[in-house]
């Protein structure tokens, strides 16, 4: 591989890796303790992939997607060993290392708020007679990396019609597991635990929004939320919440916990928007993994924009952010 000399590096380039070191020193900052880690370092290479474990084989049955981008999705080992995954600690590494001993069954998720059909689903039964997909989708994260994940879902609309819903239903608010006997990251308070994302019920029902169960047609590792996590694939990973145990249907926007830990910073809609710079650092490029270094531009809606524009016609893109 060409790596570029420092000489001939922009210094926009050169800010990435502080860039995303800065969501950490802040949460330390606000957190009073820190996680004992290794903060700060890079862990080389070879030795992330000598510590992670081979795929699994625990295949699941699937169906490509048309919605799959064409774009060359990234290695088993980059998906499962950079994690943004609070639960099991900060930093990008430790997820795969701090999640491999939780046990992701049995599962079941509770369905509450404004719909017919409140109660506890069985992770099987919410499985039952889905037809699960590849849906191969760009990945970008607010930190300014990006990846393309090829995931194995179905739609999150499928769960929402079985709920029911009614009118007064106008977002869908959805919880990570909280238990700090099986999450040690939840030990710390780094955010308010348990985890909660949120979307418009339009943006909830939309085709691209998938549940994930899946990577590489198997069985979802426990890094990346399993065993069912949501994919929003214009969104900022941030909305993309992990290990869900709860849905629920308000009538009121939900806080989400990045808006919650800082408002300033991160919002509710959090739709990738390259011409809205983060107040530390600009969202106008990203740096595909594995490269080190920034090396392209971030599209709006990172590239979904046919597909979703139409949903905020007439809002502030300012505060889709
Ligand atoms: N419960 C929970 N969900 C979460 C997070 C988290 O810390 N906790 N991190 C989010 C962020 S910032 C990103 S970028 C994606 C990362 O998903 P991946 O590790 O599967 O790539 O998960 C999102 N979902
Ligand atoms: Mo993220």
């Amino acid at each position: 591989m060409l790596i570029k000399r420092p000489s001939d590096i922009p210094s926009s380039e050169i800010t990435e890796k502080n860039v995303y070191l800065h969501r950490r020193e802040f949460l330390r900052t606000i957190a009073g303790t820190a996680l004992a880690t290794t903060a700060g370092t890079l862990i080389p290479e070879p030795l992330l992939r000598a510590q992670q474990p081979a795929p699994h084989s625990r295949k699941l049955t699937t169906r490509p997607s048309r919605l799959s981008t064409t774009e060359p999705p990234n290695s088993w080992d980059h998906i499962t060993t950079f994690n943004n995954f609070y639960e099991f600690g900060t930093e990008v590494h430790e997820p795969a290392i701090h999640a491999r001993d939780f046990k992701p069954e049995p599962w079941s998720v509770t369905i509450e708020g404004e719909c017919a059909r409140t109660g506890r689903l069985n992770l099987e039964d919410i499985l039952r007679g889905e037809t699960l997909e590849d849906r191969i989708y760009r990945h970008r994260c607010v930190e300014a990396w990006s990846m393309v994940i090829p995931w194995v879902g179905f739609p999150l609309s499928r769960l929402i019609e079985k709920c029911e819903p009614t009118s007064k239903a106008k977002f869908v608010m959805m919880t990570t597991l909280y238990d700090p006997s099986r999450m040690p990251g939840q030990r710390v308070p780094v955010v308010t635990w348990p985890y909660v994302e949120g979307l418009r019920m339009d943006e909830a029902m939309h085709p691209l929004t998938i549940l994930a169960v899946g990577l590489y047609g198997e069985v979802l590792p426990n890094q990346n939320g399993a065993p069912l996590r949501l994919v929003v694939p214009w969104k900022y990973g941030f909305k993309s919440v992990k290990s869900i145990v709860k849905v629920a249907f308000v009538e009121r926007e939900p806080i989400n916990t990045w808006k919650r830990a800082a408002s300033n910073e991160y919002g509710f809609y959090a739709n990738v928007n390259p011409a809205v710079d983060h107040p530390r650092w600009s969202q106008a490029t990203e740096r595909r993994l594995p490269s080190l270094f920034k090396n392209r531009k971030t599209l709006p809606f990172n590239g979904y924009g046919d597909q979703v524009a139409g949903m905020y016609a007439g809002m502030d893109p300012k505060r889709l952010y």
